[in-house]
């Protein structure tokens, strides 16, 4: 098994502390990514997540993080004089003209050629046995290191904890996600954690939604945000109050550029606030792969946008 490492202090999401005392964290298990794949397909059952170590080639991400902050550079985002790969953020807050350049970004064909490549469309081949399908709604994240958040009790600064399939529901529960971080994330830079299990408890969510989202028009039944659902589809904001009511742990991660997680549409996930020493902002991608010979959600064939509401 693989242990936790000693963290100097409590980690926060959206201003509600996780602590290592409290035995509700533990460390996620990682994978070598050339295991056959009836192996990794194994470990993806039995714990709803298959961490890759070194799945990417390592300069190819970095080289993609570079093209992502180079599209920052006079943006004010970054320290003036650093070196953009590094990411090391300014301190200033969001110029208007920031989210703009993250939709160009998303729709470059230097960012869609790396979600395309030819390993990572025949490892989904492989894990499905069948032609794969990789949807157009492909999302990128930043998040700027800061430390105030913690103050911030209950006001989404970071992914609170969700299950994918809340978002996705007009297809299947075939589809699988990949979140892929662009550039070393360790557990202070925030990248994703999981809650150890809980596959089967967002399977069960979801059942119970579906039976109260029944009599709603067909479009409401699959929406994230419809009368019956939590505020933005969470399932919730305290983390160590969810790893409580469940009996179970926060799995964290010290990801390194070239990993790739690759996780069920049950499983619950979120992420925790980025409070790195060095000031590096963590970027990520998190894209959608499914079979080509199962149900699609539709909504998800366009590029994302900020405004698309799914
Ligand atoms: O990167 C994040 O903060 C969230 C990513 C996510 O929710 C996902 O990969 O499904």
């Amino acid at each position: 098994m693989h242990l936790l490492r000693k963290l100097e202090k409590p980690l926060f999401s959206n201003g509600y502390a996780l602590s290592a005392e409290t035995n509700r964290l533990g460390a996620l298990n990682p994978t070598q990514a050339n295991l056959p794949i009836e192996k990794i397909r194994e470990l993806f059952a039995l714990q709803g997540y298959v961490w890759l170590k070194g799945f990417f080639d390592k300069a190819e991400v970095l080289l993609l993080r570079s093209r992502f902050f180079n599209a920052y550079k006079n943006s004010g985002l970054l320290q003036p004089e650093s070196d953009p790969q590094e990411g090391f953020f300014s301190g200033n807050s969001e110029s208007e003209n920031n989210p703009k350049i993250l939709m160009e970004f998303v729709r470059t064909a230097a960012y869609e050629a790396f979600c395309l490549q030819p390993k990572l469309w025949q490892f989904y081949d492989d894990l499905f046995q069948s032609p794969s399908y990789l949807h157009k709604r492909k999302i990128v994240r930043y998040k700027t290191p800061d430390h105030s958040n913690q103050l911030l009790k209950g006001h989404p600064t970071t992914t609170p904890a969700h299950y994918d399939l809340i978002y996705l529901r007009g297809g299947n529960d075939k589809v699988v996600s990949s979140w892929i971080p662009l550039g070393d994330t360790p557990i202070e830079m925030g990248g994703l954690v999981y809650l150890e299990g809980s596959a089967l408890l967002g399977k069960k969510m979801e059942a119970e939604f579906a039976i109260n989202n029944k009599n709603l028009s067909p479009e409401e039944r699959i929406s994230a945000y419809n009368k019956n659902m939590t505020e933005g589809g969470w399932v919730g904001k305290d983390l160590g109050a969810m790893a409580e009511k469940f009996n179970t742990r926060w799995l964290v991660a010290d990801y390194e550029a070239g990993d790739m997680v690759i996780h069920s549409p049950y499983m619950i996930h979120a992420a925790t606030d980025n409070v790195d020493a060095m000031g590096r902002i963590r970027l990520s991608t998190d894209i959608r792969y499914q079979s080509i010979r199962e149900e699609l959600d539709v909504r998800w064939e366009n590029h994302w946008t900020l405004e698309d509401m799914l």
